[in-house]
């Protein structure tokens, strides 16, 4: 089998020099760093420049005005975090998949004088295992935590644990401050949130590790819409868990996003086409994509994770409710559940075709450490090793029931290849033939141009080619929400920006 191509720095981290001597430590200066994490040379290497994560972001919204704070993102292959001025704090976001390399980074700045905070989803789940590797950690909401850190920083005082929980009126926190990134590098900076949480609770997701409360908060809308005007962007990603877990602020959202003519993608539950007026709803507001954990097409698989969701019989009719207000759907789907045998990936890579999904993104199921999946599969001695790095949906990291590791390994690969084909790309075309041809750019863009991508990244110009393209979209999608309005007018639409998380 030909491996999937993929350059060195896709897949290493920047050297960090451990003879790199550094200047003295500028007072009250801030650097977040997200760190670097290696790429899935299966899936599209612009799913990572698509829209920055807000964690850093909303950290750098709550910081004093006293202190100076800089962004850095190591996965924009710029080389290695800045040192000159050396900062007297630097932050960190930590996930599972990038500890280790948070971990080094930590070490680094530490060594030669700053105080190093470490927050972040993998510090919620296992703060034992990241302590010895920090100054200070942020457990939960870090908002709330930034301010009192940099005042005990400034005091000498800091504390060797923070924690804060998720009760706070969402509403109350700052706008995050995405004026420090590196806007030239992204498609979209529009990264928008407006809830937090989601009305599930999946025994694989983040969302059901232990110890962790997140009731479902929704943000004021003006707050919302006032952000994204303020970006400047014509498309916004909402990195919400689940955009639509309460229907009703869903569709008020959307009555305020309507005037401001600019198009959008948000990951939603497919429970959303209960009432196909909402899709609508969305569709004038300029949703033109949505990221739809579908997970799996076997009702046992779907009872075991807990999920309440519409069954799979019902997720073709649901499907077709969003193509028909001219929403394109990337539906994410989990291999590997205790029910899936050898012939998940044919069954599933045939609906996705049969469906002509736009797009559809394969997780290798993934036990995240504190959820019920982990506790189940430590319980049946059934994880194959604790390597967090590989733990990122895309190695396997657990026997399966059903099929060896190596089988599922195996069977992911192909459900990319065959989505990537020539062949599943031209199946999957829109019904519409006015919606082809942009779809064909859109796939042969996005999908198999790793190549491409790594240029663009380096050279730090993903903004530059991309937005002429996402401007033409907008504009389009504007004819076809004037068309949808009218209630004359037969429906199907085409639409070309891709919600690609
Ligand atoms: C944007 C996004 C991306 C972007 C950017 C990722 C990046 N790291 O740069 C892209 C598209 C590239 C991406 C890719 C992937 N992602 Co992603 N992504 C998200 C998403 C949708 C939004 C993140 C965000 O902005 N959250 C909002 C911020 C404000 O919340 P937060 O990060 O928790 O930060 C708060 C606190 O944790 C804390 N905090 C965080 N950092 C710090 C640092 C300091 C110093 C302090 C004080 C506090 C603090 O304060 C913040 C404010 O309260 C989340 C889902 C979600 N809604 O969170 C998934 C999510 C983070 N992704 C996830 C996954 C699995 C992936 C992939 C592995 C999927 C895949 N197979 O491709 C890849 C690879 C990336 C990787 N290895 O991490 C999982 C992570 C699960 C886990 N336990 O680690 C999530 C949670 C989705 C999910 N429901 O499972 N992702
Ligand atoms: S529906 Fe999605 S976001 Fe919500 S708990 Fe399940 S996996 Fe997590």
């Amino acid at each position: 089998m030909q491996r999937p191509w993929v350059p060195q720095e896709m897949s290493l981290p920047p050297r960090l020099d451990p003879e790199l001597r550094t200047s003295r430590v500028r007072p009250r200066y801030a650097l977040l760093i997200n760190p670097f994490y290696p790429k899935d040379p299966h899936a599209s290497f612009g799913k990572h420049v698509l829209t920055p994560t807000l964690a850093l972001t909303s950290i750098a919204g709550a910081t004093p005005g006293n202190w100076e704070v800089t962004y850095w993102d190591e996965n924009l292959l710029q080389g290695p975090p800045p040192w000159e001025p050396f900062p007297q704090v630097v932050g960190i976001t930590v996930h599972l998949t990038f500890a280790q390399r948070a971990y080094a980074l930590a070490k680094w700045y530490r060594c030669r004088g700053a105080r190093v905070i470490l927050g972040g989803l993998h510090i919620l789940s296992c703060p034992n295992e990241a302590a010895p590797h920090a100054d200070a950690l942020a457990i939960g909401e870090g908002v709330q935590l930034w301010p009192r850190i940099l005042q005990d920083v400034e005091a000498d005082n800091l504390q060797k644990v923070y924690q804060a929980t998720y009760h706070r009126p969402y509403r109350e926190d700052p706008a995050p401050r995405r004026n420090l990134l590196p806007s030239e590098s992204f498609l979209t900076t529009a990264s928008l949130i407006a809830t937090r949480g989601c009305h599930n609770r999946c025994g694989f997701c983040y969302l059901a590790t232990d110890g962790l409360k997140m009731p479902y908060q929704m943000r004021d809308v003006d707050q919302v819409v006032d952000e994204f005007q303020a970006t400047g962007q014509p498309y916004g990603v909402f990195t919400d868990n689940n955009l639509g877990s309460r229907p009703d602020y869903l569709r008020q959202l959307c009555k305020a996003l309507r005037p401001l003519e600019k198009i959008w993608s948000a990951a939603v539950t497919i429970d959303v086409t209960d009432d196909p007026s909402l899709v609508r709803e969305m569709a004038l507001a300029g949703c033109t994509g949505v990221f739809v954990g579908l997970e799996s097409l076997e009702n046992d698989n779907l009872t075991d994770a807990r999920k309440r969701t519409p069954r799979p019989a019902d997720y073709a009719r649901r499907v077709a409710i969003l193509h028909d207000y001219g929403i394109q759907v990337n539906g994410s789907f989990v291999l590997g559940f205790d029910h899936d045998r050898k012939t998940v990936f044919e069954k599933t890579a045939a609906w996705i075709e049969e469906n002509r999904l736009e797009c559809a993104t394969f997780h290798i199921l993934t036990p995240y450490p504190g959820t019920p999946l982990f506790k189940q599969m430590e319980a049946e001695s059934r994880l194959l090793h604790r390597n967090w790095t590989l733990y990122d949906t895309g190695h396997v990291v657990f026997r399966p029931r059903h099929m060896t590791p190596e089988e599922l390994a195996e069977g992911y690969a192909w459900c990319y290849r065959r989505l990537f084909s020539h062949r599943s790309i031209w199946r999957r075309r829109p019904a519409d033939p006015r919606a082809v041809l942009p779809y064909l750019a859109m796939s042969y863009l996005y999908k198999r141009s790793n190549r491409l991508w790594h240029f663009l990244i380096q050279h730090r110009l993903t903004a530059q080619v991309w937005r002429p393209l996402v401007e033409l979209t907008r504009r389009r999608h504007l004819t076809l929400r004037k068309r949808l309005a009218d209630p004359k007018s037969p429906l199907i639409a085409p639409a070309v920006v891709a919600a690609g998380v």
